[in-house]
This record gives C-alpha cells, structure tokens and sequence, in this order.
C-alpha cells in the first residue's frame, strides 16, 4: 500500500526546503485540491511553484498534455532537473505523483525520465501512478507531429514535435489505445495495425514497413512488464484520496492562451491546460477543486508560431530572450518575447477564475529604466477591442496600447520579503493586481527553490 506521511510532516522540514515562515502560512492555507496554472504561452515557471508546493500536498497530479511540457526544477543543493511528463513533485519523497488520465502518455520517453530521475539520486519506486485511462502515444505518433508540420509548410505550428496533436486525434477518433490495454497484450497487435494503417493511409510518407508492427508490439510487451506496478485506477485513487482529506496539487502544462478551446486556435496544443482539463483530466468533481493559483511571467514568451499582440521584434526582444535563459526546456528553441498583456491575462482569469497569481521572472526586468504594460487592444482603425478576440484575423492585425511604468534598475534577486522591494516594482505589481483584479500572493525573483517571495 501507499504510505502517505505528508499530513505529519512538521514546520521544521517545510523551513529547511527553503520556504519562508510566512510562507508556510500562505502554503499551508491552500485548499484539499488546489492548482497550478499556466497564464500566457506556456513556459511561466509552474514547475518551480509546483515542486515549493508539493511539501505540504500529498499527491502531485498532472491532468493534461505529455512530454511537450517542460518543467524545470532545482532541489535544494541548486541541482537542475527538468521534467517533461513526471509530475513537479517527484523532488519531494513524500510527495506521490499521478499522471492522470488526461495525460498522453509515451512509454520509452517516461522511462527515460524515471531511469534520468533515479541516476541523479531521486527514487520514483512507488512513487508514480499511470492511469489505467492514460492513452499511450508511440513513436509513429510523433513521426506523424513532423509530417504534418512539414505539410502545413509556411503555416506550420511549431509544435514541440512530441506526437501531442496525432495522439490526442487517434484518442478522439476513437482508435487509440489506453494504458490499460497494456493488461491484453491479445489484443494489442491488431489495435497498433489499425492505427498504424491509419497513418500509414494518411501520411504519403509515413513508412509502414512490415517488420514495424511486429518490433512495436515485442517492444511493447516489454514495456507492459515494466509499467504494470505503476497502472493504477487513478480515478478511484484520487477520489479515496480526497474522501479521507489527502491533498492534492494538480499541476498543469502549457497554458490557457495555448488551450485547444480558449487559445489561439489553431496555434494551440491539443488539450486544456485551463481550470476545465482539471476535472476531465483526473476525473474529479468541480465543487472538490479549490485554490487556483495562475502563473504568469513578468513578461510574456511564446514558443512557436500565432499572434503574439504585444511581441517585441528586433534587438528588444533579444535583450529579454538572453537576460532570461528564454529557450525551450524540451526543444531548446528561443522563445519569442514581449511585454506582459494585461488583455490577455484578463481573460485567461476570467475563464480559469483564480485566487491568486504566481508573478515569475520579476528580477528578469531588472535592468530596464521603463517596463511598458500592454493595457488594451484596439484596431487598425482605432476602433477598441474590448474582449481577447477568437479571430485570427483581427488578432493579427490589433494595436496594443501601452501604460509605461516606471523600472527599478537595481538587482532584486536576493531579496525575500515583499516590504524590501524596490518602489517601483511594488507599484508594477500593484498595477497588474488593480487591471486584472486578482492578487498576486507570490513573486518569483529568481529561478531557486527559495527565490519566490510571498505577499
Ligand atoms: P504541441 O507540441 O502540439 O503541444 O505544440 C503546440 C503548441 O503548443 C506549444 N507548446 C509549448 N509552449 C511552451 N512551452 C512548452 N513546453 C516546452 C518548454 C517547449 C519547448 O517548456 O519550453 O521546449 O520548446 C510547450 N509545449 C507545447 C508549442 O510551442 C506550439 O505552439
Ligand atoms: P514551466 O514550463 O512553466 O514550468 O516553465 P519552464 O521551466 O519551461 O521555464 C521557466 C524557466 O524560468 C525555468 O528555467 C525556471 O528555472 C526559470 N524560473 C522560474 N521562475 C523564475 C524566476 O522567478 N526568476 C528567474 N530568473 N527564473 C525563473
Ligand atoms: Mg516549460
């Protein structure tokens, strides 16, 4: 059975992971179930708040996504890791980690993970649940993500090329296959023919070559051995869990802009990484689910193409890609930067309703002697815009009005108590606080496990 000791951990521990006691507080009041979201484009730093927070939850779950997010984390001794599939919380040893059934799940590369995690000294044994309702993604799903990248030409997406979109279509299609299925191996073969010929059907040059069935398939029964004591109910677990009062963070990926629904379709993931992906990605009901904490960077980055209203072009936007390390965690590709968009994010709050935000990336901005807040959106007439529009089109072609708060120009990495930042980066904070009407409970000002601070 699962140990859980999470409830007994004491002060003590919580203050050597490097939280502060007003911290601990902050944390410590955080509903039964509580979240963490992605505010703009992804990549906002939800990897660090999960894994401050996962020390005072019992159960880390991720609802969503796959192997497309990237999660970069630091233990205490400032060592780097970065997680693509494993939830945030593995660092935490009291700490068990679901990967819930919303999840696309590609077996070789959790593996990896695990092996990558286990050599640098963290055990996961025990300590990760798959969901029996997981979909499996393969390889072929990703050859596939290439494809159709290389297809849509001049279009492309610029996905992370990770088989997300093709995994999630076979799932909605209604002909892929689930990590449970790993339990009939019977019958495995001929639902990896089917898909398989489906692509094969699709794709021109996908090369379904006779022996690929058959290598995937012993592949695959390999694999099964080895996933079996981690395919769990997780449905059933994560509502015991609830019922005898465990807590759990639900950690999410990408982001609300990048939402298939919400997002700026069709430069999208294919899932929901906001607050609805909660409840169909772990299959827990609405009413349980509490505190949503929305991440959002100082600035805003996006990682492949689509409208990017307030982006800066040219040598600004070089400045804040180098002075904040903005490449991507699984690609390595440069982020592309601009500032933060009030608009955006007033919307993202709307559709995801949170109690707080995670401000990350503040000391990033330290250098400037003016930090531009785009406010509202108008178009090329001048006409106002008043909602974050659906339309490609218009989005395109909006003007971004401009508030310019004044900089700090001083370095705010080492600082931990809210009362000793500078002025101006008070009222920068105080200013998103009032245009989107949601407090910001914590500042990010730097990438340690101790560098947040909390208002
Ligand atoms: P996909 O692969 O089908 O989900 O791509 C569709 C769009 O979603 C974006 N996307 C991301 N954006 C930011 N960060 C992500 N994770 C990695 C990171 C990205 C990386 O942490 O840096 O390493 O490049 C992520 N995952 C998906 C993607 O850029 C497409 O716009
Ligand atoms: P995620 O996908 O939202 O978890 O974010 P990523 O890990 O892809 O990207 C965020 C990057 O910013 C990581 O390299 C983090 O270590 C780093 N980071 C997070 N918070 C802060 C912060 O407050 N300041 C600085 N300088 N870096 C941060
Ligand atoms: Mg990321």
């Amino acid at each position: 059975g699962v140990v859980y000791s999470a409830a007994n951990q004491v002060i003590e521990k919580k203050q050597q992971h490097g939280v502060t006691e007003s911290g601990v507080d902050r944390i410590g009041s955080l509903t039964q179930v509580s979240g963490v979201l992605g505010c703009q484009w992804g990549d906002e730093g939800k990897g660090k708040l999960v894994d401050i927070l996962a020390n005072h939850f019992d159960i880390v779950a991720r609802c969503q996504g796959g192997a497309n997010a990237g999660h970069t984390i630091y233990n205490s001794e400032g060592k780097k890791f970065a997680l693509h599939l494993v939830p945030s919380g593995i660092l935490n040893e009291d700490t068990m980690c679901v990967i819930g059934n919303g999840v696309v799940v590609h077996l070789p590369g959790l593996f990896k993970e695990i092996d990558g995690l286990e050599a640098n000294g963290v055990s996961c044994k025990g300590r990760i649940l798959v969901s029996d309702r997981a979909h499996l993604l393969f390889d072929f799903h990703q050859e596939v993500d290439g494809l159709r990248e290389e297809e849509l030409a001049k279009s492309f997406i610029g996905t992370t090329k990770r088989g997300i979109g093709p995994c999630y279509s076979s799932k909605v299609i209604r002909n892929g296959i689930r990590v449970g299925d790993l339990r009939h191996m019977d019958t495995f073969h001929q639902k990896l023919d089917i898909m398989l010929s489906d692509a094969a059907s699709r794709f021109q040059h996908f090369n379904k070559t006779p022996n690929m069935l058959k290598e995937e398939v012993e592949r695959y029964e390999r694999y099964a051995e080895r996933l079996e004591p981690f395919i769990t109910d997780t449905v059933h677990f994560l509502n015991e869990a609830i019922t005898e009062k465990k807590k759990i963070l639900v950690e999410g990926g990408q982001a609300t802009m990048l939402d298939i629904d919400f997002g700026t379709y069709p430069f999208v993931t294919s899932s929901s990484p906001s607050a609805g992906g909660i409840c169909t990605g772990l299959g827990i009901a609405p009413r349980v689910v509490g505190d949503l904490i929305g991440v959002v960077k100082a600035y805003t980055t996006r990682v492949g193409s689509g409208p990017f209203p307030t982006e800066i072009l040219g040598q600004g936007g070089d400045l804040l890609r180098s002075s904040g390390q903005e490449f991507g965690t699984t690609t390595g590709r440069p982020r592309r930067c601009g500032w933060l968009d009030i608009v955006a994010l007033k919307y993202c709050c709307q559709i995801n309703g949170f109690s707080s935000l995670n401000l990350t990336k503040l000391d990033v901005l330290s250098n400037l002697p003016e930090i531009p807040l785009g406010v509202s959106y108008k178009l090329a007439d001048g006409t106002p815009v008043n909602a974050f529009p659906a339309d490609l089109r218009t989005l395109e072609q909006i003007k971004v009005d401009y508030e310019v708060m004044p900089g700090w120009q001083t370095d705010i990495s080492s600082i931990r108590k809210y009362s000793n930042l500078p002025k101006a980066a008070c009222q920068y904070i105080a200013r998103i606080e009032e245009l989107v009407g949601v407090p910001v409970n914590y500042i990010g000002i730097g990438p340690g496990r101790d560098a947040l601070i909390y208002k």
